[in-house]
């Protein structure tokens, strides 16, 4: 029975009825008693693999097709009515040309099927920041999965009214045709539409897809942004809270600092980090001028290899009950889930990701093909299950940002950390951001691409404006964070990584912090902003081994903080090139005058003069062409 009287949310579930055709259809209240039934059909129907119920408590594994295990960017559409508006780098189809297309593909597709009718909040229902969205589907796993990741049910009909304001979303599993796969968003209808595809990040249409894409779009029109970001809370000893939020792209440890547990002697003064979010915040203006944040999402789908008790105790916690993993490993023995970096030992007897038997002798770990998990693996685990969740997770208001993050995997240039000069400045540092691929969508993997603000697979717009909204952000915010970019991943010649990473992160995020007080402390101005002094960086306590005859110390510390300026001469030609051909048009003038900054920065004549006196830079100071380049 219909949960709602809603015209308009009727309107769509009939028309989407009338295109897949289903046997039935089901309205999802979010009740425990219609999930926990939901659960017991998809076991029945081999969809969910119950796990071990007493290790695991209500735990399933789910595989999906082995061509459906990551987001897929070149079938992923901006369907607005002018190309133009969809920009260079999203993949760009006619509104009317792409229903057209979408319909045909669906039609008649859920056939002896159910059509669940998901209504779900991505915010907390009913705060200024929360927006509804309406998905229908014929697959319980994405009712199963939404229902962790959103707020799903009848309270989000409530709390719609009659209103038209809700994004429309339809997805039809069809047969997993790889070919006949299509993302399509019409951000000029607040409709998305998902077609031959079971994989989360495609079908999870609140994630993605509309606080995201759609999120993006009407940020920009609503004047507030929505941003791949993570968002944390740093607690310190004498009780004071501060906020950060970090964009990274896909797969690069995101979920690992959103949850860091701080090194011991951190532990021993006090200090504490609480998570808000791990990959997606909403972002406005608040009455004191500063920028307030909220992460719109319910749960966690984070990437399983790799994650352990010592990379990320917190997450692999939060995975102990509650939670779905997909294309993990079984191990049959106890009926729980492996993955590759789970534990140093590898299961006896074990079911791969595409199942079938796993042999561990035949582990090979430069080869993918031999991981029993597959290397974009997940869990969707429910953001309460975790150990260091933030009581300001269900805030309506959000937190107050201190400071902006970016970040990449850049085996060498970027230094380890290193403050904007400004809000233009950290803009263009964002805008600027490249990094190696990841598992998280198809194609190659460790191939370095711009991925501006972590955000190239998801601006719903032309990237352009984007930066310009940003820009414009900017003006409104009387009190803005500071912004920074850091590099976890530097590499010696031998292509270790030069920092430990991880909880160790913490010694950088202190200094990020000390940097957004009122008497920040020092640093060094270089030709791409400010660097720490090494000194300033606690390093006390830091155990770790670069390779097996070097331990990092303060000058593997001061090497990863160096800024090469002839490597950041070509760095500036490179982004150049990509805001003229990648680009193209719509770049606001302040970021063409950054790259000039940063151009000019680094000619040889300029970077060789001797240094100048360092300054106390405060991080409030405006902007200067300052030409002259220091060393840590
Ligand atoms: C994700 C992604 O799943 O970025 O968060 O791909
Ligand atoms: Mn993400």
């Amino acid at each position: 029975m219909a949960l709602t009287k809603n015209k308009y949310v009727l309107d769509f579930v009939a028309e989407s009825a009338e295109i897949g055709q289903p046997d039935k259809i089901v309205w999802i209240d979010g009740s425990a008693a219609q999930i926990k039934a939901l659960k017991e059909e998809a076991v029945k129907s081999g969809e969910l693999i119950k796990l071990n119920q007493n290790l695991l408590p209500d735990c399933y594994l789910h595989r999906t097709k082995v061509n459906d295990v990551a987001r897929v960017e070149d079938r992923t559409f901006i369907c607005t009515k002018n190309r133009e508006d969809a920009g260079p780098i999203n993949y760009w189809m006619d509104p009317k040309q792409a229903y057209e297309l979408a319909n045909e593909i669906a039609r008649g597709s859920m056939k002896g099927r159910t059509m669940y009718v998901i209504p779900y909040s991505m915010g907390v229902v009913g705060s200024d920041f929360a927006k509804i969205g309406i998905e229908v589907t014929d697959s319980i796993y994405v009712v199963l999965n939404m229902n962790i990741m959103t707020r799903v049910g009848k309270a989000c009909l409530d709390f719609l009214g009659k209103s038209e304001d809700f994004i429309k979303g339809f997805h039809a599993k069809c047969n997993v045709d790889a070919e006949k796969r299509y993302i399509m968003h019409f951000p000029e209808d607040n409709t998305i539409i998902s077609v031959n595809s079971a994989y989360g990040g495609n079908v999870l249409l609140g994630k993605k897809c509309f606080a995201l894409r759609i999120a993006s779009y009407l940020g920009k029109n609503e004047g507030w942004m929505a941003e791949h970001m993570l968002i944390l809370g740093v607690t310190y000893p004498d009780g004071e809270k501060k906020y950060v939020a970090a964009a990274f792209p896909s797969a690069c440890g995101k979920t690992n600092l959103a949850m860091l547990i701080p090194p011991k002697h951190y532990l021993d003064m006090g200090y504490k980090i609480e998570c808000v979010g791990d990959d997606i915040a909403w972002i406005r203006v608040g009455e004191d001028g500063r920028l307030w944040a909220v992460n719109p999402e319910n749960g966690f789908f984070g990437v399983a290899p790799g994650t352990n008790a010592h990379s990320n105790y917190n997450a692999l916690e939060s995975t102990k009950r509650g939670t779905i993993f997909t294309n993990v490993a079984l191990n049959t023995d106890d009926m729980t889930v492996w993955w590759e970096g789970l534990s140093k030992e590898m299961p006896e007897h074990c079911i791969d990701w595409t199942g079938k038997p796993w042999d561990r002798n035949k582990f090979d770990k430069k080869d993918k093909s031999t991981c029993s998990a597959h290397p974009n693996s997940r869990f969707t685990a429910p953001a309460t299950n975790c150990p260091c969740v933030s009581p300001e997770f269900n805030s309506k208001k959000g937190v107050p940002l201190s400071a902006i993050i970016f970040g990449g995997r850049r085996a060498s240039t970027t230094p380890l950390v290193y403050q904007s000069r400004d809000w233009n400045h950290g803009v263009f540092i964002g805008s600027a951001m490249s990094s190696e691929t990841t598992a998280a969508a198809t194609g190659a993997t460790g191939v370095l691409r711009h991925d501006p603000m972590a955000m190239k697979p998801f601006a719903g717009y032309h990237m352009g404006d984007y930066f310009a909204h940003w820009v414009e952000m900017g003006k409104k915010v009387e009190h803005p964070p500071k912004i920074f970019n850091v590099n976890w991943f530097r590499q010696d010649k031998d292509g270790n990584f030069m920092w430990p990473g991880f909880g160790d992160n913490m010694r950088v995020l202190e200094w990020i912090l000390k940097r957004c007080d009122d008497n920040p402390v020092d640093a060094v101005e270089t030709a791409i902003g400010y660097v720490p002094k090494a000194e300033d960086i606690d390093i006390s306590e830091l155990d770790y081994n670069i390779s097996d005859n070097k331990k990092f110390d303060i000058e593997a510390l001061k090497e990863i903080l160096t800024v090469d300026t002839e490597k950041w001469a070509k760095e500036a030609e490179e982004i150049e090139g990509y805001y003229n051909d990648t680009i193209q048009s719509r770049i606001p003038k302040e970021l063409w005058d950054c790259l000039e900054t940063l151009k000019n920065n680094c000619k040889p004549a300029k970077a060789e003069k001797p240094a100048a006196e360092e300054q106390p830079a405060k991080a409030a100071k405006p902007a200067t062409a300052k030409k002259t380049s220091k060393k840590a």
